[in-house]
Protein backbone atom coordinates (compact mmCIF):
# COMPACT_ATOMS: atom_id res chain seq x y z
CA UNK A 1 0.00 0.00 0.00
CA UNK A 2 1.40 3.30 -0.96
CA UNK A 3 1.54 6.60 1.41
CA UNK A 4 -0.38 9.71 0.55
CA UNK A 5 0.07 13.37 2.21
CA UNK A 6 -3.60 14.75 2.97
CA UNK A 7 -4.12 18.40 2.10
CA UNK A 8 -7.39 18.11 3.96
CA UNK A 9 -7.03 17.29 7.37
CA UNK A 10 -10.58 16.44 7.92
CA UNK A 11 -9.11 13.62 6.11
CA UNK A 12 -7.16 12.22 8.43
CA UNK A 13 -9.23 10.61 10.82
CA UNK A 14 -11.44 9.01 8.24
CA UNK A 15 -8.30 8.01 6.51
CA UNK A 16 -7.47 5.75 9.83
CA UNK A 17 -11.03 4.31 9.74
CA UNK A 18 -10.71 3.14 6.54
CA UNK A 19 -6.62 1.61 6.63
CA UNK A 20 -8.24 0.16 9.46
CA UNK A 21 -11.33 -1.72 7.76
CA UNK A 22 -13.55 0.32 9.92
CA UNK A 23 -16.50 1.71 9.25
CA UNK A 24 -17.60 5.57 8.22
CA UNK A 25 -20.14 7.44 10.31
CA UNK A 26 -22.74 9.97 8.54
CA UNK A 27 -20.62 12.75 9.61
CA UNK A 28 -17.44 10.66 7.41
CA UNK A 29 -19.70 10.98 4.92
CA UNK A 30 -20.31 14.50 4.55
CA UNK A 31 -16.28 15.69 4.94
CA UNK A 32 -15.84 13.16 2.29
CA UNK A 33 -18.16 15.28 -0.33
CA UNK A 34 -17.17 18.37 1.60
CA UNK A 35 -12.92 18.11 0.74
CA UNK A 36 -11.71 19.32 -1.87
CA UNK A 37 -8.62 16.90 -1.79
CA UNK A 38 -10.41 14.50 -4.48
CA UNK A 39 -7.47 12.63 -4.97
CA UNK A 40 -6.96 11.80 -1.68
CA UNK A 41 -10.49 10.82 -1.30
CA UNK A 42 -9.64 8.87 -4.32
CA UNK A 43 -6.85 7.05 -3.53
CA UNK A 44 -8.78 6.24 -0.15
CA UNK A 45 -11.39 4.66 -2.25
CA UNK A 46 -9.07 3.00 -4.33
CA UNK A 47 -7.45 1.26 -1.26
CA UNK A 48 -10.89 -0.64 -0.60
CA UNK A 49 -10.88 -0.68 -4.30
CA UNK A 50 -7.79 -2.64 -4.59
CA UNK A 51 -8.63 -5.29 -0.88
CA UNK A 52 -11.82 -6.01 -2.83
CA UNK A 53 -10.97 -6.68 -6.54
CA UNK A 54 -7.23 -6.24 -7.16
CA UNK A 55 -6.98 -5.47 -10.54
CA UNK A 56 -9.45 -7.06 -12.26
CA UNK A 57 -13.09 -4.78 -13.33
CA UNK A 58 -15.88 -6.33 -14.75
CA UNK A 59 -18.03 -5.88 -17.65
CA UNK A 60 -20.64 -7.53 -19.36
CA UNK A 61 -22.38 -8.01 -22.90
CA UNK A 62 -26.08 -6.70 -22.48
CA UNK A 63 -28.75 -4.93 -24.39
CA UNK A 64 -31.44 -2.80 -23.29
CA UNK A 65 -34.72 -3.11 -23.89
CA UNK A 66 -37.46 -0.49 -22.95
CA UNK A 67 -41.20 -2.15 -23.83
CA UNK A 68 -42.73 1.72 -23.98
CA UNK A 69 -41.85 4.86 -22.68
CA UNK A 70 -45.30 6.00 -22.35
CA UNK A 71 -45.31 6.59 -18.44
CA UNK A 72 -48.36 8.17 -16.02
CA UNK A 73 -45.67 9.41 -13.80
CA UNK A 74 -44.29 12.76 -15.16
CA UNK A 75 -41.25 12.83 -12.94
CA UNK A 76 -39.22 16.36 -14.02
CA UNK A 77 -35.93 14.34 -13.57
CA UNK A 78 -36.79 12.27 -16.62
CA UNK A 79 -36.48 12.85 -20.48
CA UNK A 80 -37.75 9.53 -21.54
CA UNK A 81 -41.54 9.33 -20.41
CA UNK A 82 -44.44 10.44 -22.50
CA UNK A 83 -47.99 10.95 -21.99
CA UNK A 84 -50.08 7.85 -24.85
CA UNK A 85 -50.74 10.47 -27.63
CA UNK A 86 -47.25 12.80 -27.35
CA UNK A 87 -44.98 12.91 -30.59
CA UNK A 88 -42.55 9.90 -29.83
CA UNK A 89 -44.38 7.48 -27.85
CA UNK A 90 -43.97 4.24 -28.55
CA UNK A 91 -44.83 1.09 -26.91
CA UNK A 92 -43.43 -2.42 -28.26
CA UNK A 93 -45.84 -5.28 -29.59
CA UNK A 94 -44.19 -8.61 -27.75
CA UNK A 95 -43.03 -9.56 -31.07
CA UNK A 96 -41.07 -6.61 -31.73
CA UNK A 97 -38.90 -7.01 -28.20
CA UNK A 98 -38.45 -10.74 -29.08
CA UNK A 99 -36.76 -9.53 -32.22
CA UNK A 100 -34.97 -7.26 -30.23
CA UNK A 101 -33.99 -9.91 -28.16
CA UNK A 102 -33.13 -12.17 -30.65
CA UNK A 103 -30.57 -9.81 -31.77
CA UNK A 104 -29.12 -9.24 -28.44
CA UNK A 105 -28.70 -13.13 -28.31
CA UNK A 106 -26.68 -13.24 -31.79
CA UNK A 107 -24.85 -10.46 -30.43
CA UNK A 108 -23.78 -12.53 -27.62
CA UNK A 109 -25.64 -10.69 -24.90
CA UNK A 110 -26.06 -12.52 -21.68
CA UNK A 111 -28.38 -10.03 -19.74
CA UNK A 112 -31.35 -8.14 -20.78
CA UNK A 113 -32.20 -4.82 -18.77
CA UNK A 114 -35.34 -4.35 -18.95
CA UNK A 115 -37.52 -1.62 -17.71
CA UNK A 116 -40.47 1.22 -19.11
CA UNK A 117 -42.70 3.60 -18.34
CA UNK A 118 -45.98 2.98 -15.85
CA UNK A 119 -48.41 2.90 -18.92
CA UNK A 120 -51.51 3.82 -17.93
CA UNK A 121 -53.74 1.15 -20.20
CA UNK A 122 -51.30 -2.23 -20.50
CA UNK A 123 -51.90 -4.39 -17.92
CA UNK A 124 -49.79 -6.43 -15.61
CA UNK A 125 -50.13 -9.66 -17.91
CA UNK A 126 -48.26 -7.78 -21.08
CA UNK A 127 -45.17 -7.52 -19.16
CA UNK A 128 -45.71 -11.21 -17.76
CA UNK A 129 -46.29 -12.40 -20.92
CA UNK A 130 -43.27 -10.16 -22.02
CA UNK A 131 -41.22 -12.41 -19.62
CA UNK A 132 -42.25 -15.70 -20.67
CA UNK A 133 -41.78 -14.80 -23.97
CA UNK A 134 -38.25 -13.93 -23.51
CA UNK A 135 -37.54 -17.23 -21.17
CA UNK A 136 -38.73 -18.70 -23.27
CA UNK A 137 -36.82 -17.96 -26.97
CA UNK A 138 -33.37 -17.24 -24.89
CA UNK A 139 -33.56 -19.47 -21.77
CA UNK A 140 -29.63 -18.64 -21.57
CA UNK A 141 -29.48 -15.04 -21.08
CA UNK A 142 -30.57 -13.54 -17.40
CA UNK A 143 -33.48 -11.35 -17.55
CA UNK A 144 -32.75 -8.21 -15.23
CA UNK A 145 -36.04 -6.58 -15.39
CA UNK A 146 -38.51 -3.89 -13.78
CA UNK A 147 -37.12 -1.50 -11.36
CA UNK A 148 -38.75 -1.27 -7.52
CA UNK A 149 -41.12 1.86 -9.11
CA UNK A 150 -42.58 -0.53 -11.84
CA UNK A 151 -43.01 -3.29 -9.41
CA UNK A 152 -44.87 -0.84 -6.95
CA UNK A 153 -46.90 0.08 -10.01
CA UNK A 154 -47.67 -3.44 -11.18
CA UNK A 155 -48.96 -4.30 -7.79
CA UNK A 156 -51.18 -0.77 -7.82
CA UNK A 157 -52.42 -1.79 -11.09
CA UNK A 158 -53.00 -5.33 -11.14
CA UNK A 159 -54.23 -5.29 -7.38
CA UNK A 160 -51.72 -7.59 -5.64
CA UNK A 161 -49.39 -7.24 -2.75
CA UNK A 162 -45.69 -6.59 -3.21
CA UNK A 163 -45.07 -10.02 -2.34
CA UNK A 164 -47.09 -11.68 -4.64
CA UNK A 165 -46.50 -9.17 -7.73
CA UNK A 166 -42.74 -9.88 -7.01
CA UNK A 167 -43.37 -14.03 -6.83
CA UNK A 168 -45.46 -13.59 -10.30
CA UNK A 169 -42.43 -11.85 -12.28
CA UNK A 170 -40.02 -14.20 -10.48
CA UNK A 171 -42.03 -17.36 -12.00
CA UNK A 172 -42.44 -15.75 -15.17
CA UNK A 173 -38.44 -15.68 -15.48
CA UNK A 174 -37.75 -12.53 -13.82
CA UNK A 175 -34.02 -13.18 -12.54
CA UNK A 176 -32.47 -10.20 -10.91
CA UNK A 177 -34.30 -5.92 -10.52
CA UNK A 178 -31.97 -3.36 -11.98
CA UNK A 179 -31.49 -0.42 -9.36
CA UNK A 180 -33.10 2.43 -10.83
CA UNK A 181 -35.97 4.56 -9.54
CA UNK A 182 -34.08 5.12 -6.25
CA UNK A 183 -33.01 8.64 -7.09
CA UNK A 184 -33.16 10.36 -3.74
CA UNK A 185 -34.67 8.66 -1.27
CA UNK A 186 -35.07 11.71 0.98
CA UNK A 187 -38.91 13.05 0.14
CA UNK A 188 -38.09 16.92 0.28
CA UNK A 189 -35.85 15.81 -3.03
CA UNK A 190 -38.36 13.09 -4.24
CA UNK A 191 -40.99 16.03 -4.21
CA UNK A 192 -39.67 18.39 -6.19
CA UNK A 193 -38.24 15.51 -8.86
CA UNK A 194 -40.40 12.86 -8.92
CA UNK A 195 -43.76 13.94 -6.94
CA UNK A 196 -45.65 10.79 -8.11
CA UNK A 197 -43.14 8.21 -7.54
CA UNK A 198 -43.23 5.55 -5.26
CA UNK A 199 -41.65 7.22 -2.03
CA UNK A 200 -37.83 6.29 -0.89
CA UNK A 201 -38.71 4.11 1.88
CA UNK A 202 -41.32 2.51 -0.37
CA UNK A 203 -38.21 1.85 -2.41
CA UNK A 204 -36.54 0.44 -0.02
CA UNK A 205 -39.40 -1.91 1.31
CA UNK A 206 -40.39 -3.41 -2.07
CA UNK A 207 -36.20 -4.12 -2.73
CA UNK A 208 -36.42 -5.89 1.18
CA UNK A 209 -39.28 -8.06 -0.38
CA UNK A 210 -37.39 -8.72 -3.20
CA UNK A 211 -34.41 -9.99 -1.78
CA UNK A 212 -36.56 -12.45 1.10
CA UNK A 213 -37.78 -14.11 -1.80
CA UNK A 214 -34.68 -14.61 -3.71
CA UNK A 215 -34.61 -11.83 -6.41
CA UNK A 216 -31.20 -9.78 -5.77
CA UNK A 217 -31.10 -6.40 -7.40
CA UNK A 218 -28.96 -2.90 -8.11
CA UNK A 219 -29.23 0.04 -6.34
CA UNK A 220 -28.87 3.89 -7.50
CA UNK A 221 -27.99 7.20 -6.86
CA UNK A 222 -29.15 10.21 -8.95
CA UNK A 223 -26.95 12.94 -8.36
CA UNK A 224 -26.22 16.33 -9.25
CA UNK A 225 -30.03 17.86 -9.22
CA UNK A 226 -31.44 19.39 -6.16
CA UNK A 227 -30.20 17.16 -3.57
CA UNK A 228 -27.96 18.21 -0.76
CA UNK A 229 -24.66 16.35 0.24
CA UNK A 230 -26.91 15.49 3.54
CA UNK A 231 -29.35 14.11 1.20
CA UNK A 232 -27.00 12.06 -0.42
CA UNK A 233 -25.39 10.97 2.75
CA UNK A 234 -28.40 9.72 3.84
CA UNK A 235 -29.35 7.68 0.83
CA UNK A 236 -26.29 5.93 0.80
CA UNK A 237 -26.86 4.71 4.65
CA UNK A 238 -30.58 3.80 3.96
CA UNK A 239 -28.54 1.55 1.48
CA UNK A 240 -26.22 -0.07 3.71
CA UNK A 241 -28.85 -0.26 6.20
CA UNK A 242 -30.50 -2.49 3.81
CA UNK A 243 -27.75 -4.38 2.30
CA UNK A 244 -26.61 -5.20 6.41
CA UNK A 245 -30.34 -6.95 6.51
CA UNK A 246 -30.67 -8.71 3.55
CA UNK A 247 -27.35 -9.21 1.50
CA UNK A 248 -29.50 -8.79 -1.68
CA UNK A 249 -27.96 -5.55 -3.41
CA UNK A 250 -25.18 -7.13 -5.85
CA UNK A 251 -24.10 -3.80 -7.64
CA UNK A 252 -24.61 0.31 -6.75
CA UNK A 253 -24.25 2.71 -9.26
CA UNK A 254 -24.36 6.52 -8.64
CA UNK A 255 -25.99 7.96 -11.79
CA UNK A 256 -25.15 11.60 -13.16
CA UNK A 257 -28.06 13.76 -13.49
CA UNK A 258 -28.67 15.11 -17.45
CA UNK A 259 -30.66 17.80 -17.39
CA UNK A 260 -31.54 18.42 -21.57
CA UNK A 261 -35.00 18.11 -22.44
CA UNK A 262 -36.02 17.67 -18.67
CA UNK A 263 -38.65 19.88 -16.66
CA UNK A 264 -34.96 20.88 -15.27
CA UNK A 265 -33.11 21.40 -18.09
CA UNK A 266 -32.01 25.07 -16.36
CA UNK A 267 -29.76 22.96 -13.98
CA UNK A 268 -26.04 23.11 -14.75
CA UNK A 269 -25.07 18.41 -15.47
CA UNK A 270 -22.59 17.11 -13.25
CA UNK A 271 -19.34 17.72 -13.53
CA UNK A 272 -16.40 15.18 -13.90
CA UNK A 273 -15.19 16.03 -11.11
CA UNK A 274 -18.67 15.18 -9.35
CA UNK A 275 -18.94 12.13 -11.42
CA UNK A 276 -15.48 10.99 -9.16
CA UNK A 277 -16.02 12.32 -6.05
CA UNK A 278 -19.54 10.06 -5.98
CA UNK A 279 -18.20 6.99 -7.41
CA UNK A 280 -15.19 7.22 -4.43
CA UNK A 281 -17.44 8.51 -1.81
CA UNK A 282 -20.02 5.11 -2.66
CA UNK A 283 -17.01 3.51 -2.40
CA UNK A 284 -15.75 4.24 1.15
CA UNK A 285 -19.60 4.51 2.58
CA UNK A 286 -20.93 1.29 1.27
CA UNK A 287 -18.58 -1.25 3.03
CA UNK A 288 -20.84 -4.18 2.16
CA UNK A 289 -21.60 -3.66 -1.50
CA UNK A 290 -19.62 -5.92 -3.51
CA UNK A 291 -19.69 -3.44 -6.63
CA UNK A 292 -19.37 -0.37 -7.56
CA UNK A 293 -19.95 0.45 -11.22
CA UNK A 294 -19.18 3.32 -13.47
CA UNK A 295 -21.87 3.32 -16.23
CA UNK A 296 -19.63 4.80 -18.96
CA UNK A 297 -23.49 5.56 -20.93
CA UNK A 298 -23.73 8.24 -18.22
CA UNK A 299 -20.35 9.41 -17.13
CA UNK A 300 -18.78 8.71 -20.80
CA UNK A 301 -15.97 6.41 -21.68
CA UNK A 302 -13.34 8.92 -20.47
CA UNK A 303 -14.65 9.21 -16.76
CA UNK A 304 -16.09 6.16 -16.43
CA UNK A 305 -12.15 4.62 -17.43
CA UNK A 306 -10.95 7.43 -14.94
CA UNK A 307 -13.47 5.99 -11.95
CA UNK A 308 -11.69 2.96 -12.64
CA UNK A 309 -8.95 4.13 -10.45
CA UNK A 310 -11.54 6.06 -7.82
CA UNK A 311 -13.29 2.81 -6.11
CA UNK A 312 -15.46 1.63 -9.20
CA UNK A 313 -14.29 -1.82 -10.58
CA UNK A 314 -17.28 -2.37 -12.97
CA UNK A 315 -18.07 -0.62 -16.26
CA UNK A 316 -21.58 -1.86 -16.79
CA UNK A 317 -21.96 -3.60 -20.36
CA UNK A 318 -21.61 -3.14 -23.76
CA UNK A 319 -25.19 -1.71 -23.64
CA UNK A 320 -27.12 -2.19 -26.78
CA UNK A 321 -29.62 0.70 -27.51
CA UNK A 322 -29.89 2.68 -24.49
CA UNK A 323 -33.09 5.06 -24.71
CA UNK A 324 -33.47 6.95 -21.13
CA UNK A 325 -29.62 9.06 -21.01
CA UNK A 326 -30.32 9.42 -24.54
CA UNK A 327 -33.56 11.47 -24.51
CA UNK A 328 -32.08 13.09 -21.77
CA UNK A 329 -28.79 14.59 -24.28
CA UNK A 330 -26.53 11.98 -23.37
CA UNK A 331 -24.17 12.06 -26.34
CA UNK A 332 -22.19 8.80 -25.63
CA UNK A 333 -22.73 5.99 -28.26
CA UNK A 334 -25.63 3.42 -27.72
CA UNK A 335 -23.28 0.82 -28.15
CA UNK A 336 -19.37 -0.07 -27.08
CA UNK A 337 -18.30 -3.93 -28.44
CA UNK A 338 -16.27 -5.61 -25.90
CA UNK A 339 -13.04 -5.37 -27.73
CA UNK A 340 -13.30 -1.45 -27.07
CA UNK A 341 -14.75 -1.98 -23.09
CA UNK A 342 -11.49 -4.40 -22.64
CA UNK A 343 -8.97 -1.75 -24.42
CA UNK A 344 -10.48 0.59 -21.74
CA UNK A 345 -9.82 -1.04 -18.54
CA UNK A 346 -6.21 -2.44 -19.66
CA UNK A 347 -5.38 1.15 -20.31
CA UNK A 348 -6.16 2.38 -17.19
CA UNK A 349 -3.81 -0.64 -15.86
CA UNK A 350 -6.97 -3.15 -14.76
CA UNK A 351 -7.44 -6.46 -16.35
CA UNK A 352 -10.67 -7.20 -18.27
CA UNK A 353 -12.96 -9.92 -16.91
CA UNK A 354 -16.48 -10.24 -18.71
CA UNK A 355 -18.99 -11.24 -15.87
CA UNK A 356 -22.35 -12.44 -15.95
CA UNK A 357 -25.27 -10.19 -14.17
CA UNK A 358 -24.16 -12.03 -10.28
CA UNK A 359 -20.36 -11.36 -11.16
CA UNK A 360 -19.99 -15.36 -12.09
CA UNK A 361 -16.90 -14.81 -14.98
CA UNK A 362 -18.18 -15.04 -18.86
CA UNK A 363 -16.20 -17.88 -20.42
CA UNK A 364 -16.95 -17.68 -23.96
CA UNK A 365 -14.76 -20.66 -25.53
CA UNK A 366 -16.87 -22.58 -23.43
CA UNK A 367 -20.27 -20.69 -24.92
CA UNK A 368 -22.28 -22.11 -28.27
CA UNK A 369 -21.65 -19.72 -31.20
CA UNK A 370 -24.97 -17.50 -31.65
CA UNK A 371 -27.19 -18.75 -34.06
CA UNK A 372 -26.95 -17.02 -37.30
CA UNK A 373 -30.11 -15.23 -38.83
CA UNK A 374 -31.69 -12.24 -39.18
CA UNK A 375 -29.67 -9.19 -37.66
CA UNK A 376 -32.17 -6.17 -38.73
CA UNK A 377 -34.99 -5.23 -36.42
CA UNK A 378 -38.66 -4.79 -37.14
CA UNK A 379 -40.48 -2.02 -35.73
CA UNK A 380 -44.09 -3.60 -34.88
CA UNK A 381 -45.61 -0.46 -32.73
CA UNK A 382 -48.60 -1.71 -30.64
CA UNK A 383 -51.61 0.71 -30.54
CA UNK A 384 -53.29 0.51 -26.85
O1 LIG B 1 -34.16 5.27 -12.63
C1 LIG B 1 -33.83 9.05 -15.64
C2 LIG B 1 -32.24 7.73 -14.19
C3 LIG B 1 -32.39 5.51 -14.20
C4 LIG B 1 -32.58 10.69 -16.11
O2 LIG B 1 -29.20 -1.70 -12.35
C5 LIG B 1 -31.87 9.79 -15.35
O3 LIG B 1 -27.49 -2.32 -13.53
C6 LIG B 1 -30.06 11.12 -15.45
O4 LIG B 1 -31.26 2.68 -13.30
N1 LIG B 1 -30.68 12.04 -16.17
C7 LIG B 1 -32.36 4.35 -15.15
N2 LIG B 1 -30.62 10.00 -15.01
C8 LIG B 1 -30.93 3.82 -15.34
C9 LIG B 1 -30.61 2.79 -14.30
C10 LIG B 1 -29.46 1.87 -14.51
C11 LIG B 1 -28.51 2.17 -15.43
C12 LIG B 1 -27.47 1.26 -15.61
C13 LIG B 1 -27.40 0.08 -14.91
C14 LIG B 1 -28.39 -0.19 -13.98
C15 LIG B 1 -28.37 -1.48 -13.23
C16 LIG B 1 -29.43 0.70 -13.76
O5 LIG B 1 -31.90 6.61 -14.91
C17 LIG B 1 -33.68 6.00 -13.66
C18 LIG B 1 -33.29 7.36 -13.20
O6 LIG B 1 -32.71 7.31 -11.94
N3 LIG B 1 -32.67 8.81 -15.06
N4 LIG B 1 -33.79 10.21 -16.31
C19 LIG B 1 -31.93 11.88 -16.53
N5 LIG B 1 -32.56 12.84 -17.22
Amino acid sequence: MGEITFNDQHLKPIADKVLAGERLSFDDGIALYRSPDLLAVGWLANQVRERRHGNITYYNVNRHINPTNVCVAHCKLCAFGRDPDAAGAYTFALEEIYARAEQGVREGATEFHIVGGLHPDLPFDYFLDLVRGLKERCPTVHLKAFTMVEVGYFARIAKLTIRETLLKLKQAGVDSLPGGGAEIFHPRVRKIICDHKVSGQMWLDIARTAHEIGLRSNATMLYGHVETEEERVDHLIRLRELQDETRGFVAFIPLAFHPDNTALSHIPKPTGYADLKNIAVARLLLDNFDHIKAYWIMLTPSIAQIALRFGANDLDGTVAEEKIYHDAGAKTEQFTPRAELERLIRAAGRIPVERDTLYRPVDRSKMPPPPAGRTDVVTLTLNV
